[in-house]
């Protein structure tokens, strides 16, 4: 499974999760994260790819290119496309013309550059999902209605799961029965714990009795769903604030992660989503999830550009395995790749 990230960014020289507690999955830990990770990601990116590999590979039909005024300018319209924004794209622009105004430059110098300027354009720090010092680990996640927050629990805790975690899920979007129907499914797949409310229960005491649940019986991890939508945007905050404190109330800290699902083929709107939210619910991380079915994937550098979240997770599709640890260098590389 192509999942965890290839590298580890935090300070301590633990061991990751995938290496330490992978005993269900077959290879290394190195064959997953390598050459495997990065199919993965290529694949989920197709869509991005063809946009931006194709289009700047149209700008070299001749042996090399001159780096002008009209290369710089067709170049920066064609990075736009991908919804990377004019702010990205002018860095990646400008650091072009500095490299090679005024000389004659062939695709795979130009390629490489872009890709190392998207390289430390995404770089970040603490990309991995929070880990509490003693479990369980509380895991809140927000979004709006549609952005993949019950698909992206189930693919995360089915790979916590796979990995030799226990968990309990809490299926607080008790707004729609068929979200916690969904829920039950992933869980009944899974194999794992799950509460759940009557249909318009209080979503705070559903929050609450999945932490109890998961103190109870010693699990490693509760991750908890929310509703997408109230009847307005300050409602839906007011109770997200008030999950939280419940959550806090049982267990202190908690929750250790609010992971902020943001739909890559919505955009730039995407953008404006993340805004409301991570003020409103103190987020710690972003999950961009739907990279398949967008070609916009270039979101992700506004994305890093205007929120001080790391981006933790990309969903690549609708199965169980279609999700992966984002990491920046596979991600930049991905995206260019021809
Ligand atoms: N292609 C694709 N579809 C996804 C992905 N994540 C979620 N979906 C689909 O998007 C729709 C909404 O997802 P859901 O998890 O119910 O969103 P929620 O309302 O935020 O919980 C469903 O049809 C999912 O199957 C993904 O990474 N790729
Ligand atoms: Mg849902």
């Amino acid at each position: 499974m192509a999942f965890w990230r290839s590298k580890k960014t935090s300070e301590t020289d633990e061991p990751n999760e995938a290496s330490a507690n992978a005993p269900s999955v077959s290879g290394s830990a190195d064959e997953q994260q390598g050459s495997g990770l990065l199919s993965k990601i290529a694949g989920g990116l197709q869509k991005t790819r063809r946009v931006l590999g194709t289009d700047i590979r149209d700008l070299f039909k001749s042996e090399g290119r001159l780096v002008d005024d009209d290369f710089l300018g067709e170049l920066f319209a064609r990075l736009i496309r991908t919804d990377m924004g004019t702010g990205p794209a002018n860095k990646i622009r400008e650091e072009v013309a500095k490299q090679y105004r005024g000389r004659v430059v062939h695709l795979e110098e130009v390629i490489q550059t872009i890709t190392q300027e998207i390289r430390s354009q995404l770089s970040q720090d603490h990309g991995e999902l929070a880990k509490n010092d003693s479990p369980p680990t509380v895991v809140l996640v927000v979004g709006v209605n549609g952005s993949g927050k019950t698909t992206s629990i189930g693919k995360l805790s089915h790979y916590l799961h796979a990995n030799g975690h226990s968990l309990v899920l809490g299926a607080g979007d008790t707004f729609r029965a068929a979200a916690v129907e969904q829920l039950t499914i992933w869980a009944g797949r899974i194999g794992c714990e799950i509460v759940t409310g009557k249909s318009g229960a209080d979503p705070a005491s559903v929050a609450y009795q999945t932490v109890d649940k998961a103190i109870e019986v010693g699990a490693d991890y509760a991750i908890i769903d929310t509703a997408g939508r109230l009847q307005t945007q300050s409602n839906l905050m007011q109770e997200l604030q008030k999950i939280r404190k419940v959550i806090d109330k049982r267990l202190p800290g908690a929750p250790h992660e609010v992971l902020l699902v943001l739909d890559a083929t919505a955009g730039q709107n995407a953008i404006s989503q993340a805004k409301g939210f991570s003020e409103a619910a103190g987020c710690t991380g972003i999950v961009l999830a739907k990279l398949d079915g967008s070609a916009k994937g270039g979101v992700v550098l506004p994305i890093r550009e205007q929120f001080q979240l790391p981006v933790k997770f990309v969903g690549l599709g609708e199965g169980m395995e279609d999700m992966a640890a984002f990491d920046p260098d596979s991600f930049a590389d991905a995206l260019l790749k021809g």
